[in-house]
């Protein structure tokens, strides 16, 4: 049956390479995949991304930010996501709504009651069936990420932001544990692929 997972975690802790990784598995046992991202996904979700993350507007208002997330969210589910869903095919996405728990809700300090109204006005009763959580120490993440290019409007954010991110995605895990889990990305990729495979496993997302 298709399924909806999730990648989520600070910058640079693997999210984009194991999501690769997590396809490969996936297709091996037969499950045809979608790869989508977000921000993004759709034509308007990737001009909303340009602007999410250009410095053109340094000052952009939290509000606006989460509801330019949610904007692109709203798209993406109904133009990609739920239509492959529909179609059996499995969605692997990444970064989702517990992207802006953590980064609008634990890095910028919104209110998130907020977030939760306009997750359920957006998504209704969808939630991810696994969303996997790769964590690791803000400094080895934004080590990774640095290696390559020059940070976007949110990567400029200091160092007590992505702490707070780190902690809310930690948070949510405690607290959803029947469909997020946290694995440890500060070790070397076959390591961290070897944690993954088993939470698939775990999660009854491969069968075998
Ligand atoms: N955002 C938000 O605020 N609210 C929302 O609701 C949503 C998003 C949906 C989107 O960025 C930004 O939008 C993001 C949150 C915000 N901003 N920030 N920060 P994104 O998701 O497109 O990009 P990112 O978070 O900056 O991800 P990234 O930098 O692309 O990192 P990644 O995908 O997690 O990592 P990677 O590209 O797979 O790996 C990074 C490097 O590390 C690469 O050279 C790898 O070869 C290397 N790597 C990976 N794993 C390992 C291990 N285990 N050991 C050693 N080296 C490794």
């Amino acid at each position: 049956m298709a399924k909806f997972i999730t990648l989520e975690g600070i910058e640079g802790v693997g999210k984009t390479s194991n999501l690769q990784y997590v396809k490969t598995l996936l297709e091996a046992a037969g499950q045809q995949c979608v790869v989508t991202r977000e921000p993004g996904g759709t034509e308007l979700g990737e001009a909303l991304r340009g602007l999410l993350l250009s410095h053109s507007d340094d000052n952009m208002s939290a509000d606006a930010e989460l509801l330019m997330m949610f904007a692109a969210r709203a798209e993406h589910l109904n133009k990609v996501i739920r239509p492959a869903l529909e179609n059996n095919q499995t969605v692997l996405c990444d970064r989702f709504t517990e992207a802006t728990y953590a980064y609008q809700g634990g890095g910028r300090q919104l209110d998130v009651d907020k977030i939760s109204k306009l997750e359920t006005w957006v998504q209704e009763e969808l939630r991810p069936d696994l969303t996997l959580i790769l964590d690791a120490p803000v400094e080895i993440g934004r080590a990774r990420a640095g290696r390559r290019s020059e940070p976007d409007r949110i990567e400029k954010e200091h160092d007590d932001f992505f702490q707070r991110v780190r902690k809310t995605y930690i948070k949510l895990a405690q607290r959803y544990p029947h469909r997020i889990c946290l694995i440890d990305a500060s070790v070397e990729l076959e390591a961290v692929q070897v944690q993954i495979h088993e939470k698939l496993r775990e999660y009854e997302i491969l069968l075998s």
